[in-house]
């Protein structure tokens, strides 16, 4: 294979990369199948990470292949408006079959960042058809991650991805997040402290009246910034909350949807049920592009009040239920229930979740925490230069033969659900490793 040479590289603006330090020395895979990436140098790297949280299924599946040819020769594209196709309605149909009981209607997007911002959007203009116009303020989580678009970053609580984008959204605020090493280091699965920290909505519906508080948005349990697993009862608390004050619940389960608990989804896991639902990545096996918003019947019926000619919502995007992401999310879905993944999630998350806490007492870890089938191990920052540990880690991993995630110096772990007990233990084997050998 001839590599790419440097000027090659060039116009590429990378996203959420260092251009030149990359650019230096890159990184580049060419091929994936099942559990593993081929590199442009040939070497075999693990995919602990599912790519970035959506090859759920694993990588190359033909079925989804073949679904997507298909769809392209015979129906490439209709209008999202005012038209329609059928593999839009059979796929909404079946995603609310799969969806917890009580979601009745998906809005279609073209990723994570879009379909948060459909929800935002969503929750605003419900409380206005309702005639509760004043409630308009969204409430987002400190660390919380909800893609890149304005709303998004707004309600987001990632420091880096909104203090170079002036002053974004009005009329947010966050709650405080539940990261507490102090109370809750080495936890499995659900840390039992830090349920009272949902009370501080109480804090903000005093300041503000509820009457000006449109939604709560979080994600059930936070990916990007590092794998924080809810306190036993916070959800519970929000969700308690939210109804007292009229106030919807979103759930963001852009990662934590299709299986990555162990079950469908985590409003499923956690037996709480929010007003809006937002999934993106494996509802396509990261294949196309896709995202969705699922919601409760009251908020679909809400909008069908009016002239039955008029829009009910001024909203949505030239590739709203693509024909292309359609097909490949239906071959998705019937792999994920062919295959049994969301069960084979959860039958080996307690065998994850041993490996993963054999690394505790290895250098430099501070912490390690799991749920179903992700994993978020936290290593001491080199003083002065917070970040430059987890990066390290990375490249040596990736290195070995490893694909992790890294964000600051928490490592991330969530593989394909097709996952076998000796690709954890070979997962295990090369961390140890890099923990080892780490400065
Ligand atoms: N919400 C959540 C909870 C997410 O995790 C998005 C929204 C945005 O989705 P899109 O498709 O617009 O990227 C995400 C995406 C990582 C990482 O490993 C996480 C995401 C994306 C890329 C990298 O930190 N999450
Ligand atoms: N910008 C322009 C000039 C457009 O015409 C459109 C859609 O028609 C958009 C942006 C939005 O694109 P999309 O619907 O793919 O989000």
């Amino acid at each position: 294979m001839q590599q790419l040479t440097r000027p090659e590289l060039e116009a590429f603006w990378m996203p959420f990369t260092a251009n030149r330090q990359f650019k230096a020395a890159p990184r580049i895979m060419v091929s994936a199948k099942d559990m593993h990436y081929t590199t442009e140098d040939g070497r075999q790297v693990l995919d602990g990470t599912a790519g970035l949280w959506c090859v759920n299924a694993g990588h190359g599946r033909e079925a989804i292949a073949n679904a997507v040819q298909k769809q392209v020769m015979t129906l490439d594209y209709a209008p999202a408006f005012q038209m329609g196709h059928p593999g839009v309605f059979e796929l909404a149909d079946r995603l609310v079959k799969l969806a917890p009981s009580g979601f009745d209607h998906v809005f279609f997007a073209n990723s994570g960042s879009e379909a948060v911002d459909s929800a935002l959007k969503i929750a605003i203009a419900y409380h206005r058809v309702c005639g509760q116009g004043t409630r308009q303020r969204l409430i987002g989580r400190e660390r919380g991650y909800h893609g890149v678009g304005f709303g998004g970053i707004s309600v987001g609580g990632i420091g880096g991805n909104r203090k170079f984008f002036g002053s974004l959204l009005t009329g947010v605020d966050h709650l405080p997040h539940t990261h507490d090493l102090e109370h809750n280091a080495f936890s499995r699965q659900q840390p039992e402290w830090g349920a009272h920290l949902a009370d501080d909505l109480e804090r903000i519906v005093a300041l503000h009246d509820a009457s000006n508080i449109a939604a709560v948005i979080v994600e059930p349990v936070a990916g990007s910034t590092g794998v924080l697993v809810p306190p036993q009862g916070y959800l519970q608390r929000l969700r308690k909350i939210c109804d007292q004050y009229g106030i919807l619940l979103i759930f963001d389960e852009v990662i934590t949807g299709f299986g990555r608990l162990g079950a469908s989804f985590a409003t499923e896991y956690f037996g709480v049920m929010p007003d809006m639902m937002i999934v993106a990545k494996g509802i396509t096996n990261g294949t196309v592009p896709m995202g969705a918003v699922f919601v409760r019947p009251n908020i679909y019926d809400a909008f069908m009040g009016g002239a039955e000619n008029a829009i009910e919502l001024f909203h949505g995007y030239t590739y709203s239920g693509h024909p292309v992401a359609c097909a490949a999310s239906l071959a998705t879905l019937d792999i994920y229930e062919q295959e049994g993944l969301f069960q084979r999630a959860h039958d080996l998350s307690g065998y994850w979740e041993e490996a993963v806490h054999s690394l505790k007492g290895l250098p430099h870890v501070i912490d390690i925490r799991n749920l179903g089938l992700v994993a978020g191990i936290e290593l001491a920052a080199i003083p002065g230069k917070p970040g430059a540990r987890g990066f390290d880690c990375f490249l040596r991993c990736y290195e070995k033969g490893l694909l992790t995630r890294t964000t600051g110096d928490i490592i991330a772990l969530s593989p394909p659900l097709i996952i076998e007990k000796h690709h954890i233990d070979q997962m295990i084997e090369m961390l140890t490793d890099v923990l080892k050998e780490l400065p």
